[in-house]
Formats: C-alpha cells, sequence, structure tokens
C-alpha cells in the first residue's frame, strides 16, 4: 500500500510575516491528517529555518525546491543538497517545470540534481510533464519517458524507489486549467508501466511502491475527484497551498 503525500509548493511565494500567519491557520487543519498521510510544505530557501520552527513537532514536514547537482564549492548562488538536509529538509523538488522552462534545466542537469539529494539523504520529488505542444502533437509520453530515462541513467531505477514522481502537466499549472481525470489516469499509468518496464527483474517492486502524485491548478473543488483515481498517490499543490482553507480541504480529500 502506497501512503499516500500531500506537498505545498509554495513557489517565490511568502514573508516572514505570512508565513506564520498561514502556518499559524494551516497547521491546526493538517494535524488531524498526519497519521494517515505525509504533508510537507516546501517555502523559499530564506525561510526554511522559520519554517521549520513553525512547524515543530507537528509531524509535518519540511521540503524545499530545488538543490545543486554540485555537493560544495564555488558556484555562486547554489544551495547544496546537503545543506537542505542539515536544515531539516525531508524532500526536495527536482526539475519542476518552472525550472526547465524559465530557467533553462536539461534532463541532464535534473539528472544531476536529483543525484545530488538522494546523496545527501533526502527524498527527491522529480516533476515530470509535457507542454500544450508536446500534447498535440502525441509527445505526451515520449517527453514524460525522456524525462525519466535521465534520472534512470544517471542513478539507476533501483534508486529512485526513494523518490517520488510528480506528473505536472505544464499546460495546467497555475492557469486554472486542470488535466481530466481521464489524462491524468492515463499519464500516471503510462509512468508506472515506463518504470515496471524498465528494468524487468526489478520492476514490479518497484513500480507498484513509487508514489506518483499530481500537480496542476489543483484544489478544493477538483481535488477528490482527482484523488480518487487508483494511481494518484498524492498531490503537489502550488497556488491552493497558499490558502489554508484550501489546502486544508485538499488534505481532506486524499
Ligand atoms: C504546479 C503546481 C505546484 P499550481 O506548479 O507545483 O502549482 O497548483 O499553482 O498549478
Amino acid at each position: 500500500m502506497r501512503k499516500p503525500i500531500l506537498i505545498g509548493n509554495w513557489k517565490m511565494n511568502g514573508s516572514l510575516q505570512a508565513n506564520q500567519a498561514l502556518m499559524v491557520r494551516v497547521l491546526p487543519r493538517l494535524r488531524k491528517f498526519r497519521k494517515s498521510i505525509d504533508l510537507a510544505v516546501c517555502p523559499p530557501y530564506p525561510y526554511l529555518f522559520q519554517v521549520r520552527d513553525l512547524l515543530g513537532y507537528t509531524g509535518i514536514m519540511l521540503g524545499a525546491q530545488n538543490a545543486s547537482g554540485f555537493v560544495s564549492g564555488a558556484y555562486t548562488g547554489e544551495v547544496s543538497a546537503t545543506m537542505l538536509q542539515e536544515m531539516g529538509c525531508r524532500y526536495v523538488l527536482v526539475g519542476h517545470s518552472e525550472r526547465r522552462l524559465l530557467f533553462g534545466e536539461s534532463n541532464q542537469e535534473v539528472a544531476a540534481r536529483y543525484r545530488s539529494v538522494l546523496g545527501a539523504g533526502v527524498a527527491p520529488v522529480l516533476c515530470v510533464g509535457e507542454t500544450l505542444e508536446d500534447r498535440e502533437s502525441n509527445r505526451t509520453g515520449l517527453i514524460i519517458e525522456q524525462q525519466l530515462q535521465a534520472v534512470i541513467g544517471e542513478v539507476g531505477l533501483a534508486a529512485m524507489a526513494n523518490g517520488i514522481i510528480a506528473y505536472e502537466p505544464v499546460w495546467a499549472i497555475g492557469t486554472g486549467k486542470t488535466a481530466t481525470p481521464e489524462q491524468v489516469s492515463r499519464v500516471h499509468q503510462q509512468i508506472r508501466q515506463f518504470i515496471a518496464n524498465n528494468a524487468p527483474e526489478a520492476s514490479d517492486d518497484i513500480s507498484q511502491e513509487l508514489r506518483v502524485i499530481y500537480g496542476g491548478s489543483v484544489k478544493s473543488a477538483n481535488a477528490f475527484e482527482l484523488f480518487s483515481l487508483a494511481d494518484v498517490d498524492g498531490g503537489l499543490i502550488g497556488g491552493a497551498s497558499l490558502h489554508a482553507d484550501e489546502f486544508g480541504t485538499i488534505a481532506g480529500a486524499l
């Protein structure tokens, strides 16, 4: 049985004051779900320390939005996975489409970041997904397989059992458009099948154990339908994770 997981991705939002206010409102709403689902929030780097303190012993975990592919050294502006581990991060997003599209992170770079996160003993959340153009030219499966293959080539399939895959169709991110349940189901099944096909000797266990979560304009109004799908093991929530009522209701849908 795969334990559901809900991760809030705050993106580049927040302030000391706003974070405090959000946590005061959201934590009581999440607490009752913490035994049945894994819960985490990923604030921007400067607020990790503050949010770690606010989370305290609630059992709700801390995550980060990216990590360097380098271990340490002269890489101005980068933050290493080990630093994030030291800050108490249990999860790190890797290859979010905003990183891929706005900051030019290639499949290879994402794979290097994935390796660093694993090496620091933190669970990588590998984001994969197609653009509208990819979808309209029937390349959804191919694009996602290339994104997965780059990471498998870097760390091996077995190591991916320690991570999570987040399917986020780029055209559904922050746009208010959500993929239909049929579209989500199909891609989640394809991801699991691809993992199963990739290393036949170990495939069954990994493909059945690996959590594949959905992200892209999830909100309280569509969470129940999306999370009822058999191959959806949770959600990566952006905009709605900044609203206590919304995030609390979404957690209740898992
Ligand atoms: C996708 C998602 C969270 P949103 O980026 O990663 O954001 O829910 O705002 O579409």
